[in-house]
């Protein structure tokens, strides 16, 4: 079941990039499997007047997350390649708003609130619920969730549309989603 979304509302796609689905560079599980309800979510969204953010992982070349560079992951999200473009099977409105994060040479952003401005342009918009999906669940989705509730949104996560890297992490993920206020829904 899903809701109706008015203004108030926002639907924030984490990361929906190809290097995150089977075949690409740091594949989720499954991680295509979000993209039929995502679909579904933006056009409720659109109908509604809802704004539509797109989180992409958007990393240089040398990157301190790289495992080359003495971080935790494989070489992935490199921008310009085709690995870091969305999911061909997205369908965003010509109006969605991109967010690039994981930008930064000194550190990485696994948040999409983190140093992109994102807070205050949904507060500017008059967004106070925000609608969270995308990959990974227990990585950026998490970490942006968490955040979002942190500045005061009430945070939705919507479970059909995510998926994480490992059981595990989805389970630790989730208590702490759950802890810091983020409702979990389905559909
Ligand atoms: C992510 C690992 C490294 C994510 C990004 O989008 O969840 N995970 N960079
Ligand atoms: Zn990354």
């Amino acid at each position: 079941m899903q809701p109706n979304l008015s203004s108030e509302d926002a639907l924030l796609l984490v990361d929906v990039q190809s290097d995150f689905c089977p075949g690409g560079a740091l594949p989720v599980p499954d991680g295509d499997a979000v993209i039929p309800s995502a679909n579904r979510w933006i056009e409720q969204a659109a109908a509604a007047g809802a704004p539509v953010i797109a989180s992409v992982d958007w990393h240089p070349a040398q990157h301190p997350s790289f495992a080359a560079q003495g971080g935790p992951w494989p070489r992935h999200c490199v921008q310009g390649t085709a690995g870091a473009a969305l999911h061909p099977g997205l369908r965003l409105p010509p109006d969605a708003v991109l967010v690039a994060k994981g930008t930064r040479l000194d550190r990485d952003q696994y948040s999409a609130f983190d140093d992109t401005g994102l807070a205050s342009f949904l507060r500017k918009r008059g967004v106070r619920r925000l609608w969270v999906g995308g990959l990974a669940e227990d990585v950026c989705v998490r970490a942006s969730a968490l955040d979002g509730a942190a500045e005061g949104f009430e945070v939705r996560l919507l479970t059909e549309a995510t998926r994480a890297l490992s059981p595990e992490g989805q389970a630790a993920a989730r208590a702490e989603m759950r802890q810091a206020g983020v409702t979990l829904v389905g559909g």
